[in-house]
């Protein structure tokens, strides 16, 4: 009888240790970096909605060991694997309730590093302005100005952690704006080589984008449920917009996009059968519903931005929307999980076509866009992420790392734009991940991630396919020129 009640004693002692230590262990070594709340400070949000990207394994490793190339150290010789295991497990479980992140936060977070117009016009480099890349490196959460002509870095600088989405550009190419999983928008200055201003717009942020005339910034977030409009100027706040769709139910915006020849931004509605036009160029920004008859997720846009193109949550079908009538126009055939953000259009046979990567699935879904009929699925090495082409490039490049499949996570495909068949597969670095392609402004070369750690940016001849030169980078991700960004080139995402 002693010992059952020695083991009971035993148990309860135990459970009382883990159990209420871990919010102590939070406020003894994660609080001062990453906020009492978890809602971030100069280390990142720690909650699940921000840490869908990182595994659990990976979390215990870097609360034990640290991170490099960042100010996070390890807890290792500090934590036994107990006291690790329970703080992971309360950072990955959500708040009560979801936090507040209205004007009063937003204003207060933001950072004006440079007044507005004080900077010179000129840039303080020779390069062609509008033959830069604006090079992500995920690795170490850092961003290169590259030289798209010699192809050398021109200055490399921190960014926020783990950006997210395309950063977007001023029309004139001089600024980009950066938005980070955490919230933080970023405006930088091409020209003169500085960040200028900052705002936390948010908790958990999808993507930004920058309104045709230059003069507006459009946040979407996840947490809270808002859209959050910037003065591009100098990102101080405009207006914050709740998500509420006309039931009532608050929805998380999937992702925001520009539709510049329609003056407006268009927003996409994760929980509401809705999608909203937003009027950027009027006072208080009035908001079109568009109702729809699904969940839509996923955006793409024909180059007159007439047509939107989405996914549908629950049906395997894409779904083509009329934006003047609000109407749907046509069902499509797609299979698996296209990822429709990296579509892309070209001429076939004197038809406007479109080619959307498929998450799930090796192929490539190629759609009439007159017709809306699937004309063919091309079969890749394996499951696609991202997809670019280019007006002068005979080729549309493809990459096979949406599920790490390591027989594919090393390939490019090359789809022949003319035929519509594969035209050869690239194996930039065997065993190492190539992921994202972006093309110079004339379309003569391709740019590669090998997206490791000690990657690297591979600079092809888009037309022998020889490898011109190699960028050691740190996970460079997406890479964007300014040119085909701000001409909204039919070979890239917008
Ligand atoms: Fe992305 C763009 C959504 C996971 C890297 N991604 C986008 C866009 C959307 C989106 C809506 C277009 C916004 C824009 O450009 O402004 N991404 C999603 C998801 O829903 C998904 C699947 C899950 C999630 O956690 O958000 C997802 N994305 C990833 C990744 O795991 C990637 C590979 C690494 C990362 O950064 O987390 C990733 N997404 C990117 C990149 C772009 C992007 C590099 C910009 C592509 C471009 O060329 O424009």
């Amino acid at each position: 009888m002693r010992w059952l009640v020695m083991i009971v004693c035993l148990f309860m002692v135990q459970v009382a240790m883990a159990a209420q230590p871990v919010e102590k262990l939070y406020s003894e070594h994660c609080a001062s970096c990453h906020g009492t709340d978890r809602l971030g400070g100069i280390g990142p949000a720690l909650l699940p909605e921000n840490l869908a990207r990182l595994r659990r394994p990976d979390a215990i490793k870097t609360i034990a060991s640290g991170r490099a190339a960042s100010q996070m150290a390890g807890f290792g010789d500090k934590l036994n694997k107990e006291e690790i295991e329970s703080l992971v497990g309360l950072i990955y479980s959500k708040l009560p309730q979801v936090p507040v992140w209205g004007e009063n936060e937003i204003i207060t977070s933001h950072i004006q590093h440079e007044p507005a117009g004080t900077l010179p016009d000129k840039p303080l480099f020779s390069a062609d302005p509008l033959n830069l890349f604006v090079v992500v490196e995920l690795g170490d959460h850092h961003a290169t100005i590259l030289d798209g002509d010699k192809f050398e870095p021109i200055f490399r600088f921190p960014t926020r952690f783990a950006l997210h989405g395309g950063p977007k550009f001023s029309p004139d190419g001089r600024f980009v704006y950066f938005a980070s999983r955490d919230g933080w928008v970023s405006k930088f200055d091409i020209y003169n080589l500085k960040t200028v201003a900052e705002v936390r717009a948010g908790i958990n942020t999808r993507n930004l984008a920058v309104s045709g005339d230059g003069k507006t910034v459009l946040v979407g977030n996840y947490l809270p449920h808002s859209l959050v409009l910037l003065d591009a100027g100098d990102l101080t706040l405009l207006k914050v917009i709740p998500a509420v769709g006309q039931d009532g139910k608050s929805s998380r915006v999937s992702a925001v996009y520009q539709a510049e020849p329609r003056g407006t931004f268009v927003a996409a509605l994760k929980d509401t059968r809705e999608v909203w036009e937003i009027v950027y160029g009027k006072k208080d920004f009035p908001i079109r519903r568009i109702a729809v008859d699904d969940y839509l997720d996923d955006f793409f846009f024909d180059q007159s931005y007439l047509h939107l193109i989405s996914t549908a949550r629950d049906s395997k079908k894409g779904h083509v929307l009329d934006l003047d009538t609000g109407k749907k126009v046509a069902d499509l055939d797609l299979p698996g999980m296209p990822h429709l953000g990296s579509g892309i259009t070209w001429d076939y046979q004197g038809h406007p076509v479109m080619a959307t990567p498929n998450m799930k699935e090796g192929v490539v879904s190629v759609i009439d866009m007159q017709t809306w009929k699937t004309i063919k699925q091309i079969k890749t090495q394996g499951p696609g992420f991202f997809m670019r082409s280019h007006e002068n490039t005979p080729y549309a490049w493809t990459d096979g790392f949406a599920t790490g499949d390591p027989a594919s996570n090393d390939t490019m495909t090359l789809i022949d734009k003319n035929t519509l068949e594969v035209a050869r597969v690239l194996r930039p670095e065997p065993g190492k991940t190539a992921a994202h392609v972006e093309f110079t402004r004339d379309g003569k070369y391709a740019l590669v991630s090998i997206w490791e750690m000690d990657g690297a940016l591979v600079v092809y001849d888009a037309e022998t396919l020889k490898e011109v030169k190699r960028i050691p980078m740190k996970k460079p991700s997406g890479k964007y020129n300014v040119y085909n960004k701000t001409t909204r080139s039919a070979g890239t995402s917008h």
